[in-house]
């Protein structure tokens, strides 16, 4: 790393201390930024990395609801509102028993590059709870999510801040929410939260955009090459939100996906994953993956492990940060794998990024491969603003034309620094002074 970047990187992990997703989001990002700080002696000066790596605002709150035994139950809601230089803060809400702050601090870093990737205008934030969802009956994710509103409501609004879904908040939550951001400031002001239902005020292709895009994402790094989807062998991991769409689409491009996984165990269907029995499984029954198997001949079903111990020319990894080792990367080297997108944020460990990048593997990160949905997300706000609402067919164009846009800037940049085809680095710069120039240009905020 650049000595000036790794004093302020040195600096902003002693201010930080115990938050190792959050040092590990800010390491990568700087470890790709040399190279803009030798042509732009500007942002030095204007601290912009010390501004960029210190949220204009965090909130920590308490959440107290009541459980279907009448007991109450505290939880720990988050919102870190980490910059506004490109428009509201934007991103999603994680509800998942790990959750803590370093973890939303590195999701609303990863969220700042992505959505200027997007070229939407949104900037970037975070939130979530340690609230776990597994388990509990729609009336305690309902209590849950007016609690974790009636506080959460006085910080957000469609022109200051924008959550919507991530792990354990999809469709079902934003609507508690939303019903009771509307209660408590009666105003129907549908652009405060997206992902929102369709016939309120959601947008078509939003619920598939974030898996759909990875795979779109990994389609124009296979071109590249002169491959295409068709043909591959793809293992994704995960089987929420982000992994079932991206197996949709990856099979509707010829590719055969013969695996996926929970946080219990995976499957392995060299059928090719069966999409309509996995979405009532998982969106209608919300059930475990050993239901699939049991309900589909010649599946196995593996109890824990991991999916990476399979081989695959196209990985995806769809569940959550650090669940792909350098262990697993050089296995998968080893066997043949082509290409990795990143449907999840920071699936992969530091180590293994080194790995595949060292193959010459194709390798999208999640700021650049996932930025599908939160960009889906700002068509949503833009229908939302004309009170308008767009086809499927017009919204998916949106998102492929946004994707591809994505991926050509993510290469050029590498092209013109140097180094092609590194997709990392095109992702952290071409993100990186976007903002930058942005916050120089409104003065010391
Ligand atoms: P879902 O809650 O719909 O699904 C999450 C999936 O990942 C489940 O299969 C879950 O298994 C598994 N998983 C979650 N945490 C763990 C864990 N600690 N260990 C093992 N498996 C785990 O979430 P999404 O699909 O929305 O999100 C998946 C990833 O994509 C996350 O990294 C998220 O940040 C990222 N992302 C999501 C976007 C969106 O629009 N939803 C946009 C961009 C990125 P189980 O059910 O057993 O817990
Ligand atoms: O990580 C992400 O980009 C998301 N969870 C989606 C955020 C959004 O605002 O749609």
């Amino acid at each position: 790393m650049d000595a000036r970047l790794e004093a302020i990187r040195d600096t902003v992990l002693a201010r930080n201390p115990g938050e190792a997703e959050f040092h590990q989001a800010v390491t990568e990002v700087f470890e790709s930024l040399g190279p803009v700080h030798d042509r732009h002696p500007e942002f030095l000066e204007g601290a912009v990395l010390e501004r960029l790596c210190e949220p204009e605002r965090q909130i920590i709150f308490r959440v107290p609801w009541v459980d279907d035994a009448g007991r109450f139950q505290i939880n720990r809601g988050f919102r870190v509102e980490f910059n506004s230089a490109l428009g509201p803060f934007k991103g999603g809400l994680r509800f998942h028993p790990s959750v803590n702050l370093g973890i939303v601090k590195f999701l609303g870093f990863e969220q700042i590059f992505k959505n200027a990737l997007t070229g939407m205008p949104i900037g970037g934030g975070k939130g979530g709870s340690d609230f776990d969802p597994r388990g509990r009956s729609d009336a305690e994710i309902m209590r849950f999510c007016q609690s974790f509103m009636t506080e959460l409501y006085r910080h957000i609004g469609e022109y200051t801040d924008v959550p919507a879904g991530d792990i354990g908040v999809g469709g079902r939550e934003i609507g508690y929410l939303f019903g009771q951001y509307k209660r408590i400031t009666n105003r129907y002001e549908s652009g405060v939260l997206t992902g929102k239902g369709i016939s309120w005020g959601g947008s078509l292709v939003r619920p598939e955009a974030t898996g759909y895009g990875t795979v779109i994402f990994a389609e124009e790094m296979l071109k590249t090459r002169g491959r295409s989807f068709d043909g591959q062998r793809v293992v994704v991991s995960g089987s929420g939100n982000v992994a079932i769409n991206a197996i949709a689409k990856a099979q509707s491009l010829g590719a055969t996906v013969v695996a996926c996984s929970d946080s219990s165990g995976y499957v392995v269907d060299e059928a090719g994953i069966d999409v309509a029995l996995l979405r009532q499984i998982k969106e209608v029954e919300r059930g475990r993956l050993k239901d699939y198997a049991a309900r589909r001949p010649a599946v196995t079903y593996v109890d824990g492990g991991s999916v990476w111990d399979l081989d695959a020319t196209v990985a995806l990894p769809c569940a959550t940060q650090n669940e792909l080792d350098g262990g697993a990367a050089a296995r998968l080297v080893r066997n043949g794998l082509l290409a990795v997108g990143e449907g999840a944020n920071m699936p992969s460990t530091r180590e293994a990024v080194a790995v595949f990048q060292d193959a010459g593997i194709l390798f999208g990160p999640g700021k650049a491969a996932n930025a599908g949905g939160v960009a889906t997300s700002a068509l949503e706000m833009q229908q939302n603003a004309s009170r308008d609402s767009w086809s499927f067919a017009h919204t998916e164009e949106r998102l492929t034309e946004i994707m591809v846009g994505i991926h050509d800037r993510c290469a050029a940049t590498a092209d013109e620094y140097g180094d092609p085809g590194n997709y990392v680095l095109g992702a952290n710069i071409g993100g990186f002074v976007k903002v930058a120039d942005a916050m120089l240009a409104q003065g010391l905020i």
